[in-house]
């Protein structure tokens, strides 16, 4: 007998395809009235399949006393209140590797669209700048520059490699040191902004790193510093960040996530040495289609085998 799913978020044709094979379907985005579905179908509801921005409210959590398995559509998972779905015995799965190479990718894309001026010079060509004034101003390179990285886990660790093509050297902050790690470590984020060219965020988002990346670290940075983001929009200090590019303290900034998305402080949109780009790290056909399947296959085996493919860090004991 097929299991009742509740969708919270899309799903691509490919995943709903998967997951209908095997359960029954609740998305919540069709449901008219959520106290009147949790009421009606809430005890029915075995398993969750939603992303790292939607989570699962407490409401949804509270409303589904059967509740075995949520199966997370992305790597981070802070909008999942995890140790209380761990304490009514239910495991949470995330999709981590699968994506390592497409958010190290953007983050060196915005390293270099930020460095280079990508922005500015497709702009000098199409508005005829380039017949009118001439050649573009010059820009700043990448090679050989230190990059101090925030987070050198399974994402950090695929940025770090792909920056030695670049000459890049390479320096790193997390709590803890890696002792196998080639690169140098620093126990103080402010000391490793205050040696490095670019400050390069991919750590977790959630209560632990919230506003890691705050006023002092920017300071440290500097006004020929380039900060890029692809973790969390929480780790940054968004307003102090505006502030201080607004003020010259920090030169550049290249961010893929923010504190409240949708929305942006507008003040970015007039910078020349911004550049944003709507939380797409992951977002290609070929890793998006990964995820989706890792997603599907962490609830399908869980029911049939008791067991699933890639446990949260919390849940790999349960
Ligand atoms: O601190 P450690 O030793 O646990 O190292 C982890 C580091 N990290 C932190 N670093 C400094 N201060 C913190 N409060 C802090 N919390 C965690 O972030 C580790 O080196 C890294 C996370 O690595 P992974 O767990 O392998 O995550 P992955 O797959 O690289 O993804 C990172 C994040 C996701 O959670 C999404 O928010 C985003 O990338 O897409």
């Amino acid at each position: 007998m097929k299991k009742d799913m509740l969708l919270i978020g899309s799903a691509t044709p490919r995943m709903m395809e998967a997951f209908a094979a095997d359960f029954e379907i609740h998305e919540l985005d069709k449901i008219d009235g959520l106290v009147n579905f949790l009421t009606a179908n809430g005890s029915k509801i075995e398993a969750i399949a939603t992303n790292g921005h939607a989570g699962v409210s407490k409401q949804i959590m509270d409303g589904t006393p059967n509740l075995r398995v949520i199966s997370c559509y992305g790597v981070g998972y802070d909008a999942i209140d995890v140790l209380a779905a761990k304490a009514k015995g239910v495991i949470v799965t995330h999709t981590p590797n699968v994506l390592n190479n497409d958010v190290a990718n953007t983050a060196i894309m915005l390293m270099l669209a930020v460095s280079r001026r990508l922005l500015r010079d497709d702009q000098w060509v199409r508005s005829g700048n380039w017949k009118a004034k001439g050649n573009a101003p010059l820009t700043t390179s990448i090679e050989g520059k230190r990059v101090g990285i925030v987070g050198l886990g399974r994402i950090g660790e695929t940025i770090a490699r792909k920056l030695e093509a670049f000459s890049c050297d390479i320096v790193y902050h997390t709590r803890n040191q890696k002792p196998e790690s080639p690169y140098r470590y620093y126990a103080d984020l402010v000391e490793m902004a205050k040696d490095v060219d670019y400050l390069v965020v991919i750590t977790p988002g959630g209560a632990s790193t919230n506003k890691l990346v705050n006023r002092d670290v920017m300071n440290a940075l500097g006004p020929q510093g380039t900060l890029i983001n692809v973790a969390r929009g929480t780790v940054v200090d968004e307003a102090e960040m505006v502030k201080a590019l607004r003020e010259g303290r920090l030169g550049n900034a290249g961010l893929d996530v923010f504190e409240a998305e949708p929305q942006v402080p507008e003040a970015l949109f007039e910078m020349e040495n911004v550049v944003l780009t709507p939380h797409v790290a992951s977002a290609t056909v070929e890793t998006r289609q990964a995820m989706g399947d890792l997603t599907v296959e962490n609830l399908v085996r869980f029911f049939k085998e008791g067991k699933v493919t890639s446990p949260v860090p919390e849940c790999a004991d349960m």
